[in-house]
Parts: C-alpha cells; sequence; structure tokens
C-alpha cells in the first residue's frame, strides 16, 4: 500500500525523518540523486520523481523515496534561480535535504541497505560513487548513456533519452501516477498539484529557454509544459498565471548573481576533469567578462582572483565561458587560460582546432590576451552560440589527451 498523500512540505519534512529513523535502524534507504552540479534540473527531478514513486497509487510498497540535493547546504546559496520556485512550491531552502543532512549522523548505513536512483544523470559519480556505484537500481536522464546502470531495473524505471530537460521525462514517467492521484480533487490537493508543477515546470522553461531554444526542445518538453500549465491553472486563477511571466521571474533570479563573491560566482556552476596527464577546469557564468573585471575591482585582481581558484584545483587548463543578453541578442565569451607548460601547449592546440568550429573572434583588440613559455591567455566572443559547455568542454578535453 503506498502512503497517503501529503503537501511537498510534508513530504519533504517526512523524507527527513524517515532517513534520521532509518539510519539509526539500520534500515533500507531509497535515494533520489541529481548530478553534482545541481542545478535546478537536477534538483527539482529529484524531488518531483520521489515525490510521485512514494504516493504513487500503483506502488506495492510504502517506501518513502529520499530526494538529496547532491550538494552541501552551504551551497544552496550559490543558486538564486531556487528561491522564486520554491516560493511558489510552498517549500523553503530548509526544507530540502542535503550532503550535509547525510553527513551530520553518528551512524552509517551499510552499503547493502541503500539504494539510488539518478537522475539527471546517469553514472553515480565522486565520493558517493566510488562507495555506492553498485547500489544504483534506477534512473531517468537526458545525458549520453555511460552503461553504468543495469539494464534491467526491474519496477524502477531506466530511461536514458535525449530532451531539454530531465524534468520533463521524470514527468513522463510519472504522468500515470499524477493522473491517478488526481482524481483526490478538493481544494487542499487542487493546491498540492499545483506546487508540484510549478517545482517541475521551472526546470523545463530555464534548460530550453521557455522552449524557444529549437536546437534543445523535444516534443517530450513541450507535453510536460503543457500538462504541468493545466495542473497550476486549476488551483490558480487561470486568467493571472502565465508560464512566460513565471519562465522571466526564474531567469531574473538566476543571472542576479551580483551579491556572490568572485571565487562563488567561478564556482557556482563549474565543471573539472582530471585528466591523466593534466587537470582541466570550465566555470560556466551568467555574465560578462566585464561584470567579472568590475565584479574584481580591476583586470589585475579579476586575473589574481581567477589563478587563485585554478591553483586551488591544480588545474593546468581553465576556462571561463560567459553567456550575456546585451540589446537582447544572446552573446557568449570564452576566455582559455593555460597556466604550466602543459596547459600552454592545450589552450595553443585547442585555439587552431575550435577557432572555426566555435566561431571564435578578437575580443577588445585581445586586451586580456597573454603568450608566454609558462601561461597562456585568450579571450574571444564565441559567435557560434549554439555551442555550451556540452560542445566546448570535449574540444578542450581533447586538446589535452590529444597531446603527447
Ligand atoms: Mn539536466
Amino acid at each position: 500500500m503506498p502512503l497517503a498523500r501529503a503537501s511537498l512540505r510534508s513530504f519533504l519534512h517526512s523524507a527527513k525523518s524517515t532517513l534520521n529513523n532509518d539510519v539509526k535502524q539500520h534500515s533500507p534507504v531509497t535515494f533520489v540523486i541529481g548530478n553534482e552540479s545541481a542545478d535546478l534540473d537536477s534538483l527539482c527531478s529529484a524531488v518531483v520523481l520521489a515525490y510521485l514513486r512514494t504516493y504513487s497509487p500503483f506502488s506495492k510498497s510504502n517506501t518513502v523515496y529520499v530526494p538529496l540535493a547532491n550538494l552541501p547546504r552551504a551551497d544552496l546559496s550559490l543558486r538564486p534561480e531556487l528561491l522564486p520556485v520554491l516560493s511558489h512550491a510552498n517549500l523553503k531552502l530548509s526544507d530540502l535535504i542535503t550532503l550535509s543532512d547525510l553527513t551530520k549522523f553518528p551512524h552509517h548505513i551499510p552499503v547493502e541497505q541503500m539504494k539510488w536512483i539518478l537522475v539527471d544523470h546517469n553514472a553515480l559519480q565522486g565520493e558517493l560513487g566510488k562507495i555506492y556505484h553498485s547500489r544504483v537500481v534506477g534512473c531517468i536522464d537526458h545525458h549520453d548513456e555511460e552503461y553504468k546502470v543495469p539494464w534491467d531495473c526491474d519496477t524502477e524505471p531506466r530511461i536514458v533519452r535525449k530532451s531539454g530537460s530531465c524534468s520533463s521525462l521524470v514527468l513522463e514517467y510519472c504522468k500515470k501516477d499524477w493522473n491517478e492521484l488526481g482524481k483526490q480533487f478538493g481544494e487542499e490537493e487542487r493546491a498540492w498539484n499545483a506546487e508540484l508543477a510549478r517545482l517541475a515546470i521551472a526546470p523545463v522553461l530555464i534548460d530550453t529557454q521557455n522552449l524557444r531554444d529549437e536546437n534543445k526542445t523535444t516534443p517530450t518538453d513541450t507535453k510536460a509544459v503543457r500538462y504541468l500549465e493545466g495542473w497550476i491553472m486549476a488551483a490558480e486563477d487561470g486568467e493571472s498565471y502565465k508560464t512566460e511571466d513565471y519562465f522571466n521571474e526564474i531567469s531574473r533570479a538566476k543571472e542576479d548573481i551580483g551579491s556572490l563573491s568572485l571565487p562563488d560566482i567561478l564556482r557556482k556552476d563549474y565543471k573539472q576533469w582530471n585528466e591523466s596527464i593534466a587537470n582541466l577546469g570550465v566555470s560556466s557564468v551568467v555574465k560578462d567578462v566585464g561584470f567579472l573585471i568590475e565584479k574584481a575591482g580591476s583586470e589585475e585582481k579579476f586575473f589574481e582572483a581567477v589563478k587563485e581558484f585554478a591553483k586551488q584545483r591544480n588545474l593546468s587548463l581553465f576556462s571561463i565561458m560567459t553567456t550575456s543578453n546585451p540589446d537582447s541578442v544572446f552573446k557568449r565569451e570564452l576566455m582559455v587560460w593555460g597556466l604550466d607548460g602543459k596547459g600552454v601547449e592545450a589552450a595553443k592546440t585547442f585555439s587552431a582546432d575550435a577557432e572555426k568550429k566555435l566561431g571564435l573572434a578578437e575580443w577588445q583588440n585581445g586586451a586580456l590576451d597573454v603568450e608566454r613559455d609558462s601561461e597562456w591567455r585568450r579571450c574571444w566572443w564565441q559567435k557560434k552560440v549554439e555551442n555550451s559547455r556540452k560542445q566546448v568542454a570535449p574540444l578542450l578535453r581533447t586538446s589535452l589527451t590529444s597531446r603527447g
């Protein structure tokens, strides 16, 4: 028998206490976890899937699926876009369950008692991956297949398919549960449906630019948005809710990084690849290079801060990718910095290789460029703006690994 349905907020509270009790009693725990970038898609997909799996009317168990945000609690403040989304879902930051909640437990759950369902990735990474990789029992993801999740997941999903947002795939999988749950139609349930829909629709809107990004949007995303709008409008005043307004509200919050320090801005959306030859790091930033320099105080201070950031992570090659919308035109800048011999070689290789592919054009007469044996730095306009980190990072990796 599935558990009796509750609001999102009560669900997260009972998930937290379930986790607490299960750890103490060494009972099995089933987690739903997003990827390490812990972006809106990862965070929302995990909560929505955990909620609908827990209360599925078709469920034969009374398992509480625990949604785990794949980041320390302190890092939630690096995601201002969460605030409007959570507030419309009647949630607070403190309601979310994070890695910090795991580590504060005095007891440890035996590995074999844990089950992990992955959303927004299909190979458990980092420390968790080292310990629990054999305990992954399902996944829903829109990245490339990594062949790490067992093919037969029995009663749990195993879906890896392209879509703009992972949340759209979660919704497609859980739609039958939600339709059935939605048949209980009191005032209260109506509000719960809208809160859940606000959470589920947010990453789809952000990842597909409100379905306008033709390179990313799939029919699954479009269907998800239409379906979720239905739940929101059924509860709220249909006249006043507009998906476009909600999209703008979240986008504005996402770009509101003025209160963050420069190192926080750099680590907010950061990925690192430790190749055997050297380490590569790439930061994506939602403001342009000019903003970053102003934030630092001067060009010199900016480079100092960036260098320190790279040094702490032992990087030979570091790149900053920016996006901005001056006069409503979407633009990208790309900065690549080789910080030692290996990095310099790789940066030069990248430059030769990627110039045409990415449409790299000189930025402000090469004002930020440096060319020495020990360091090599370029800042470009990236004219081919359809290439995000998903395309640029593999080129950077190849420039490192293809050598010697
Ligand atoms: Mn995603």
